[in-house]
């Protein structure tokens, strides 16, 4: 079985954090297939592509997941669309930072256009939602967050993805959504 779990969110809410802290612990565990790639943009240096892939077993079935992130950045919109390709599950990294309230929201809006843009609907897509940064002095609080950062009503952890916590929690929680998605469905 293949899945694509892709990693979404404003510019600096920590995607990028997420994804390297988590090919750490899995590698430590053994859990990884090859390296985490990144490519950027000479001039900004831009990430553009980022990702590595995992192999878990379940019951002896060996699972590929292959991790990616979107870049942020708006102007990005038709590598995005590519990125979203055949996704099977999202993580919507949050920046908590009351400053970053209105772009978390306006990423949510653009990203459900670029999923329609490919047929797919937001809402029928296994997600769950990382509140990260928990650190700051400025992150709201997670009840002033919810009403805006997760229509969806699913899960929601609370990371601070510098130090790692909260990073595997999510991408288990988002694993077997998928999983039980994938099972309910078959
Ligand atoms: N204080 C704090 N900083 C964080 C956290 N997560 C990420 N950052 C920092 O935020 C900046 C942007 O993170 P990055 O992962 O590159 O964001 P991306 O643009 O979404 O990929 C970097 O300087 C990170 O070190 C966190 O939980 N707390
Ligand atoms: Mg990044």
């Amino acid at each position: 079985m293949k899945l694509k779990i892709v990693y979404f969110g404003a510019s600096l809410a920590g995607k990028s954090t997420n994804v390297k802290v988590l090919h750490s612990i899995l590698k430590e565990k053994g859990l990884t297939k090859g390296d985490y790639i990144s490519m950027e943009t000479d001039e900004k240096r831009t990430l553009f592509v980022e990702m590595f892939a995992s192999q878990i077993n379940i019951d002896d079935h060996p699972i590929d997941i292959k991790i990616l992130t979107t870049p942020g950045q708006f102007r990005l919109h038709p590598l995005r669309k590519v990125i979203m390709k055949g996704v099977d599950g999202l993580v919507f990294v949050v920046d908590s930072q009351r400053e970053r309230e209105k772009i978390n929201f306006l990423v949510l809006r653009e990203t459900a256009a670029v999923l329609k843009e490919e047929n797919m609907n937001l809402f029928d897509i296994p997600v769950v939602v990382q509140y990260n940064k928990r650190d700051l002095k400025d992150a709201m609080p997670v009840d002033e967050l919810q009403p805006i950062c997760n229509p969806w009503d699913t899960d929601y952890i609370e990371a601070v993805a510098t130090e790692g916590k909260g990073v595997l929690e999510t991408f288990q929680k988002i694993v077997t959504k998928v999983l039980v998605k994938t099972c309910q469905e078959r």
